[in-house]
């Protein structure tokens, strides 16, 4: 860790913003002071500004029962409608939302009229099949203009979307499904994947297997299925229901009845210390305050005339304040691509900006590393001269990568915005703004306009420049999780407590600031690994491990890699009766696969490692700062502590 951080500290190459851009920007120095001056009245600005209510707030903020913030909570508003029927009312019904684009080279252009009646129509089927305000909607879709429409059908209802990344397995949808107690599921037959069709209404089918009663089956009365892959379905009579069947003949008229800012819009899963994935809830008004807010101002965004495209999933925090909220709140045309990056050539992603002339791309740095292992000239083989401006997010970004994605892919012109945000933060924190920031290579340097951040020791004070430690949020931001569903106590217990004397917010990264003050993250505090920008927690791999028959313990860490950040890496210890008939290269192998069979393909061990025992303290508790030092290759640390110090070099000598 230290030389990582030594080695990112002697990073001193500076980029200022070109000069045409810094005139042109739509965020300007004087954003800084109206923020410091009054922040609450700074971000009623910013809702009233960029959102239309249907009815106003008085009150900004009401933060009289922390950690439960409300944000606008007297104003109403409908979160569709801001995304659809005033861009069409304001006369741009005709400008393209959607530029998609099918993995195998089918495409489809999709204006804001015809956005917003689709999502009419939707919204009248939900409403035929008993959906109303506050109920759930499990969305288990692939990157197609429908996953959009959904999410904004059941948002212009009151109701809550849980969308469900699709590369997750069966039993992880139907853990979703289950614990947000979901009334309909919005899949599709399947979706394209590196140039074949990977089914998803199976998996919904198995989410929904009867258990003996208990699970899904009892809440779940429809599932709504878009036909993309043409692959063969099962089907369940009464409960399953063809989109293109319903929604054609569904009615276009549909009014957007207004809700309370602080009805629940969403709640997305993610990885946590422990085993179960928490469902982060966020509500409407501050939600798409942040959003917009922030798209508009850190992608500086002219939507008259930018192609905006974000490569993230609408399964992830970034597809949906990215992709859906943001973007469409501000009336952008942006790129939505189905597919793989690589399918059918390396150079698919380039040969897409070129061909919708794209001007401000957003991805993550896994995807930048990858491609540089593949070389410039890919890249250099596409125009690419329409892009001013990109963006990174999901982990921290090597200065190598950085340097290489502005000079191979931004021409050595484009500023690069390095975005620090997490799902419960709902949209970024932490940026450059890219007419102003002189930007430095590895470091996301300082907070938005608006937003409180610090660094701080374990005590909470104030580390000050040239120093480590945690970082925190200082006070309340508009799009900041509102709970977590079914479970207000591990709400307050994972992000409050720790700094609960300071009213400060916990985000478990670890971040430094160096001399001028900036920050640099440095990765996660806690068991939570970062790979290739999805968070996964080594209990949830652990408990999905020792689920096979042959485990009898497993601890799992994260170990760097050069490609996806972190890989994770599994230490296993087998029951002898299996030791005895198989080799423990089949057993890595099977245990590989049943991980990705659990939970999904991106929770696949890149490493599995037969062993004899795991590293303990006398208390019993794996010590796995050891095990990551063998799973990166390093001399194994201080042993000092372990019950049975000889453990490790046994260990060692395995995995050699
Ligand atoms: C948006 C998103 C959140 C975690 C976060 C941190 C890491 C995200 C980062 C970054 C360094 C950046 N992270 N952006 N680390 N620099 N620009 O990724 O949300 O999936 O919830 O992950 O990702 O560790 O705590 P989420």
């Amino acid at each position: 860790m230290t030389s990582q951080i030594d080695h990112l500290l002697s990073e001193n190459r500076r980029f200022a913003p070109p000069e045409e851009f810094a005139r042109g920007a739509v965020a300007q120095a004087d954003l800084y002071d109206a923020a410091a001056a009054d922040r609450e009245a700074f971000w009623g600005r910013q809702a009233k500004d960029l959102l239309t209510w249907a009815e106003p707030f008085s009150e900004v903020l009401d933060w009289s029962n922390p950690p439960f913030a409300r944000w606008f909570a007297d104003g109403r508003l409908n979160v569709a409608y801001n995304c659809l029927d005033r861009h069409v009312e304001a006369g741009n019904g005709d400008r393209v939302a959607l530029l998609w684009e099918g993995e195998p080279g089918d495409s489809r252009a999709v204006t804001y009229a015809e956005l917003t009646d689709e999502v009419k129509r939707v919204a009248n089927v939900l409403t035929e099949l008993g959906v109303d305000a506050g109920d759930r909607v499990a969305v288990y879709l692939p990157m197609i203009p429908e996953a959009i429409a959904a999410m904004l059908a059941v948002a212009r209802l009151g109701a809550i979307h849980s969308v469900v990344f699709g590369g997750f397995s069966a039993d992880s949808l139907r853990a979703r499904i289950d614990d947000a107690g979901a009334k309909v599921v919005i899949t599709a037959d399947g979706g394209y994947r590196k140039g074949k069709v990977s089914p998803l209404k199976p998996a919904v089918d198995m989410a929904l297997a009867d258990r003996g009663g208990q699970g899904p089956q009892a809440t779940v009365e429809h599932v709504l299925v878009v036909r993309r892959g043409q692959n063969e379905v099962e089907w369940t009579p009464g409960r399953d229901i063809w989109w293109h069947e319903a929604v054609p003949a569904a009615s276009a008229e549909h009014t957007a009845q207004a809700f309370d800012a602080e009805n629940p819009l969403f709640i997305l899963y993610t990885s946590g210390t422990t085993g179960k994935p928490k469902g982060i809830q966020h509500t409407s008004g501050g939600y798409l305050t942040q959003a917009a807010y922030t798209h508009r101002n850190v992608f500086d965004l002219h939507p008259e005339t930018d192609v905006y495209w974000c490569t993230a999933d609408v399964g992830w925090i970034t597809g949906h304040t990215y992709v859906t909220y943001g973007p469409l709140a501000n009336g952008a045309t942006q790129v939505l691509y189905e597919g793989t990056p690589d399918t059918p050539h390396p150079g698919r992603w380039w040969e897409i900006i070129q061909k919708y002339g794209v001007t401000i791309f957003y991805t993550a740095p896994t995807a930048i590393r990858s491609f540089m292992k593949i070389g410039r000239q890919v890249p250099q083989g596409f125009d690419l001269s329409s892009l001013r401006l990109l963006g990174s997010v999901g982990e921290p970004i090597n200065p190598e990568a950085w340097v290489w994605y502005r000079e191979v892919i931004g021409g050595g012109s484009t500023p690069i915005v390095d975005t620090w945000w997490q799902t419960e933060t709902g949209a970024i924190m932490i940026s450059a703004l890219p007419g102003v920031t002189e930007t430095k290579p590895g470091s996301a340097q300082v907070p938005l306009p608006g937003i409180t951040v610090d660094v701080v020791d374990d005590a909470g004070a104030h580390v000050g420049n040239d120093a480590g430690g945690l970082l925190v949020v200082t006070e309340p931001w508009p799009s900041m999780l509102r709970g977590i569903w079914g479970d207000p106590e591990r709400f307050v217990e994972t992000y409050w407590e720790k700094f609960s004397d300071k009213g400060f917010y916990f985000a478990g990264d670890g971040a430094r600031r160096d001399e001028d003050g900036d920050i640099w993250l440095l990765g996660r505090v806690d068991d939570v690994m970062n790979v290739s920008g999805h968070r996964l927690s080594t209990a949830e791999i652990e408990s999905a491990l020792v689920a096979h028959e042959a485990t009898a313990e497993a601890a799992v860490v994260g170990a760097s890699d050069e490609t996806t950040g972190q890989a994770v890496v599994a230490f296993v210890i087998i029951k002898q009766s299996y030791l005895d008939k198989h080799s423990p290269d089949g057993l890595a192998q099977a245990l590989r696969a049943w991980v990705s069979e659990q939970i999904g393909p991106i929770a696949r061990p890149r490493d599995v490692y037969i062993v004899g025992e795991l590293p303990k303290t006398r208390s019993g508790k794996i010590m796995r700062r050891l095990l990551r030092d063998v799973a990166e290759g390093r001399e194994v640390g201080d042993t000092t502590t372990l019950a049975d110090t000889a453990v490790m070099s046994v260990i060692s000598a395995q995995v050699r």
